[in-house]
């Protein structure tokens, strides 16, 4: 709806594949799971969660973060993302970039970095950047449905979409290894809302099994639309 939401924002919907099959079939891929499991070194993965973006032309930043900081409400506190661009990228649009080597640095706190909009997206990384080290970013830049997987401590983001004509989407798989529990203590504010009482482990009905190396998969995600 025009007006809804600030026109310099990049817009985001979390967790589509509730909504929509076609979303489903892509980030709760088979395939996209078993390669991001076994890039982690994971035996298997479950979806954490998913995002779809749109970055219209003349949209602000997104600021640089690391995935895992948003993780401490999970045992072990860590995460794979998998990136599809829906659109041709272009250097000057606003493309996911990461911090080249970041993945080796140490955890740092998620509220270093503002999220939607902040005037300098790179503050974060460049405050945790080790002594002596440039930072260097590095765009990925690529056809309809290319994209790339990052390692949870990877410092990512996106510049503002100054192209002034081209407009990008983005769908986002959230992977976590497929032992994953809850923390005893620590909380989400969305997502701690799924756990049972007196049981830590995860509910596939929310964080379904998307690939295990035992062949198990959640049984219901046999019903989603086949990929072409
Ligand atoms: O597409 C972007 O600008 C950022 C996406 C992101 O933060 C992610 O994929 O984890």
């Amino acid at each position: 709806m025009p007006g809804r939401d600030p026109d310099d924002r990049t817009r985001q919907l979390c967790n589509a594949w509730k909504a929509d099959t076609v979303v489903a079939a892509q980030v709760l891929s088979e395939r996209t799971g078993r390669l991001a499991a076994q890039l982690a070194g994971y035996r298997g993965v479950r979806i954490l969660q998913d995002n779809v973006l749109w970055k219209p032309p003349g949209t602000k930043a997104i600021g640089f973060h690391q995935d895992s900081s948003y993780a401490d409400y999970l045992v072990p506190p860590e995460m794979i993302t998998c990136w599809i661009s829906l659109h041709e990228t272009r250097a000057d649009a606003g493309p996911i970039e990461f911090v080249r080597g970041s993945h080796t640095w140490p955890k740092s706190p998620p509220a270093r970095s503002q999220f939607h909009a902040p005037d300098d997206w790179l503050a974060g990384p460049r405050e945790a950047a080790p002594e002596g080290i440039d930072l260097d970013t590095v765009p990925v830049v690529v056809k309809p449905g290319g994209g790339s997987f990052h390692h949870g401590l990877t410092w990512h983001g996106s510049a503002p979409n100054t192209s002034g004509t081209v407009a990008r989407m983005a769908l986002v798989s959230h992977f976590i290894a497929v032992e994953t529990r809850f923390h005893e203590t620590n909380v989400d504010v969305t997502y701690s809302r799924y756990r049972r009482h007196g049981d830590l482990s995860l509910d596939e009905s929310f964080f379904p099994v998307v690939w295990d190396e035992s062949g198990y998969r959640t049984p219901w995600l046999a019903d989603l639309p086949a990929l072409d």
